[in-house]
């Protein structure tokens, strides 16, 4: 039998050192493994591992603690603005972040979002929008598309009832204590590349604090829209970024 050797220059996908070998819940085309590991590749590369405390949400990621290898503290349901706010204070020379759904951040922790986005606290929040409560069954988030279905508006969102789709990076970025509003997506290798290099700029702003840094990553949730992977990604594109549109709101 000969041997294969593989060389480096022509990996196309390594295991990033701080992911373990625990097996993930998410669903086929879920957004959330991949932002996992654009987050295990950048604390590694930045040397990090040792200074870097996340802060997991309560929704699907709430075993984020579970498959990356540093150190974590489970926030209360969208408080995790909040407890990063405390954690870095008390710790001003970590690399913290807050990792958490629109659920999570755009509805019960909207308080907490806004606050300590506006108190400019050097933190950086990782912002995972799929427009819906993945976790507890597909539920109407305040991201939800107008006239999009869920279990709860099963006609379609109704604007009048139900208000506009909340677009809480554009509110974030127009506060002085935010110096990083960009919003991403991981459906191509290009985009995975983009959303990386965001995600290394929000961390490095947390290191050097410059204040609070924000990367929504607009994201598919094949179960709670009851679609295939792939039509997911056609959805979201044709969908999801007309009204969430990808790009740098504010980058200082
Ligand atoms: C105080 C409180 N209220 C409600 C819930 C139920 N709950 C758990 S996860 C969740 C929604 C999470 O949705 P999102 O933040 O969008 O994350 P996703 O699951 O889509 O990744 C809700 C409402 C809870 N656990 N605690």
């Amino acid at each position: 039998m000969s041997t294969i050797i593989i060389d480096p220059a022509n990996l196309v996908y390594a295991k990033p050192e701080l992911m373990n070998d625990e097996e993930m819940h998410y669903c086929p085309g879920c957004s959330h493994g991949v932002v996992h590991k654009l987050i295990a590749e950048v604390i590694s590369e930045m040397d990090l591992r040792e200074k870097t405390i996340g802060i997991a949400p309560v929704g699907c990621a709430v075993f984020a603690y579970n498959y990356l290898d540093i150190d974590w503290q489970e926030a209360a349901h969208g408080r995790a603005p909040a407890l990063a706010t405390a954690v870095k204070r008390l710790l001003p020379d970590r690399m913290v972040f807050t990792y958490q759904g629109d659920g999570d951040l755009a509805a019960i922790g909207t308080a907490e979002t806004i606050h300590a986005a506006n108190r400019g606290e050097n933190i950086a929040i990782i912002f995972i929008n799929n427009g819906i409560y993945g976790m507890t069954g597909g539920q109407m988030a305040p991201t939800t598309l107008p006239n999009m279905k869920t279990s709860t508006s099963p006609d379609g969102r109704d604007i009048n009832e139900n208000g506009h789709p909340l677009k809480i990076l554009d509110l974030l970025a127009k506060l002085d204590g935010v110096c990083l509003a960009t919003r991403q997506s991981v459906h191509t290798a290009a985009s995975v590349k983009k959303a990386k290099r965001m995600i290394r700029k929000a961390f490095e702003n947390s290191m050097e604090n410059k204040g609070t840094s924000i990367v929504e990553i607009v994201s598919t949730c094949s179960s709670g829209w009851k679609m295939t992977p792939a039509q997911s990604n056609d959805w979201m594109v044709e969908n999801m970024f007309p009204a969430y549109p990808l790009g740098d709101l504010k980058n200082i």
